[in-house]
């Protein structure tokens, strides 16, 4: 067993995108993902242009965007070049094979084009991956699975998470990490992203509960905050992310986990 640092773990991960995600971890020195759940694509854009210095994922969710259109995916990506962050579409695909297959190359949104990163619930079975990756790994593209959820009452617990673990590791060419509230496997390989993170706990009017970046990085011994309100509501939100940024890099430095 030993403790590892993301260019350590960049070294020994098979996935190409798991590779280049830890790699802007380690330069950027940032665990932060940026949620940027607005809905105008001059909005976006604005927030993302600001936040990219300090992220190394920027998270989307395109269908909730009002003006959504094809020029918007290309000025996103040139700011993921500028900044380097990858993008992740927070699609949450939950269908049998052949549907996701669909939902996630075609459509209006076709998301394997442009999204490094998407994610899907463990729920329908393997078949969801297997669909997945169909369209997915031909692009190098990876997914997570979400193997726990923030909001309250949510069923991701117990036995569906430790099956979604498995599912991972049996699908591991293209399964890159999870979604989790804590770390739930020790092998370096796997990426945990957390969401629901604000620089101080509570929750929203809606099942939403927060947890800190201290709490998440350091105690729980996840790899990644995914911060949304917290930063795009923010009077400055620059300085916001700056600030999830020290704070999820310090609770980093800080962590340690004995990985197999
Ligand atoms: N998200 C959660 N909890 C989950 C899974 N995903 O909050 O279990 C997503 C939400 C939102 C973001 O869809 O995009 O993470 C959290 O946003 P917030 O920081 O504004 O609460």
């Amino acid at each position: 067993k030993k403790s590892l640092r993301y260019h350590e773990r960049a070294e020994i991960v098979a996935h190409p995108l798991s590779k280049q995600l830890l790699k802007i971890m380690d330069s950027k020195q940032t665990n932060l993902a940026f949620s940027v759940d607005v809905t105008k694509c001059q909005q976006v854009l604005e927030l993302v242009d600001k936040v990219g210095p300090h992220v190394c994922i920027v998270k989307t969710h395109v269908d909730i965007i009002e003006d959504f259109n094809d020029d918007f995916i290309t000025a996103l990506q040139k700011l993921a070049d500028k900044h380097n962050f990858l993008i992740f579409e927070d699609r949450k695909f939950a269908d049998i094979g052949n549907t996701v297959k669909h939902q996630y190359s075609s459509g209006v949104y076709k998301i394997n084009q442009w999204a490094h990163i998407t994610n899907a619930h463990s729920v329908p079975g393997d078949g969801v991956v297997q669909g997945l990756k169909d369209v997915g790994l031909p692009k190098n593209r990876g997914c997570l699975l979400i193997a726990e959820m923030s909001s309250t009452g949510n069923l991701a617990t117990g036995e569906y998470t430790k099956a979604t673990v498995k599912m991972a590791e049996e699908q591991a060419d293209f399964v890159i990490g999870f979604i989790c509230t804590s770390r739930l496997t020790d092998d370096p390989r796997f990426l945990h992203m957390t969401p629901g993170v604000q620089l101080s706990a509570g929750g929203d009017s809606l099942g939403q509960q927060y947890l800190t970046p201290n709490i998440v990085i350091g105690d729980r011994g996840s790899d990644i905050i995914i911060v949304g309100r917290g930063i795009y509501k923010a009077d400055d939100p620059s300085n916001a992310a700056k600030l999830f940024k020290e704070a999820g890099y310090e609770a980093y430095l800080k962590q340690s986990v004995d990985f197999t």
